[in-house]
């Protein structure tokens, strides 16, 4: 059985059980001149990391292993977006690349570098945790995984929430440090070292080089 070496200690995982999971990978979070740099974050903490997350996703592919894919976004109408979350401002709006999180805008797609390929999932969630409002839990079930690896951004946001419900889920959740950001370092320091915290409160974290050796 394939074997990492991680925070707080080794991670071991059935290939068949496994699926990786990429979180918001999106132009709207990770271009320059998308909704995040508009208001005023530095995109280069969030797109260091498709590098290493294509790498990764290479070798999940010649695997042949489950690979998720998700997006934050809403319905044209915005029937989908809570008022809360609406009078915060952005959602809907006009943005660079189109109505800023919403489904069918060039901005709420994945990045070029890390599109989907056919038979990959792609998961559109309207918030933050990947479980809320969406197939995700079937598509696992159906699939029958039991551990996750967990790659994306927003760290402390999407990533976090994410893996929080997973763990209570009961699923064993793997977050790669060099594929999740955030837009404050100290955000992703603590976002990481509070998912290893305590023997693995959340999870374990590892790099992709590591996960990519063990797939070898
Ligand atoms: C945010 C996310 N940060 N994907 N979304 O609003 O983490």
């Amino acid at each position: 059985m394939p074997s990492v070496d991680a925070l707080p200690h080794t991670f071991t995982f059935d290939p068949d059980k496994t699926a990786l999971l990429v979180i918001d990978m999106q132009r709207d979070f990770l271009l320059p001149g998308g909704f995040g740099e508009s208001l005023g974050n530095d995109f280069a903490q969030l797109s260091r990391t498709i590098e290493p997350l294509s790498a990764l996703l290479t070798a999940w592919r010649a695997a042949s292993l489950p690979i998720i894919h998700t997006r934050e976004g809403h319905l044209p109408d915005l029937s989908d977006c809570p008022p809360s979350k609406l009078a915060r401002g952005g959602i809907g709006e006009q943005g660079a690349f189109g109505r800023i999180l919403v489904r069918g805008e060039y901005g709420h797609d994945i990045v070029d570098e890390l599109a989907p390929l056919d038979g990959e999932f792609v998961v559109d969630k309207p918030g933050k945790g990947a479980f809320y409002a969406t197939e995700l839990s079937d598509i696992l079930d159906k699939l029958q995984v039991q551990k996750l690896v967990v790659t994306g951004v927003t760290t402390e946001v999407c990533v976090h929430t994410t893996v929080r419900e997973a763990n209570d889920r009961g699923y064993d959740c793997l977050v790669l440090s060099d594929c999740v950001g955030s837009y404050f370092p100290e955000f992703q320091r603590v976002g990481l070292e509070m998912i290893a915290a305590q023997g693995g409160i959340f999870g374990w974290v590892a790099d992709s080089p590591s996960v990519i050796a063990a797939l070898a």
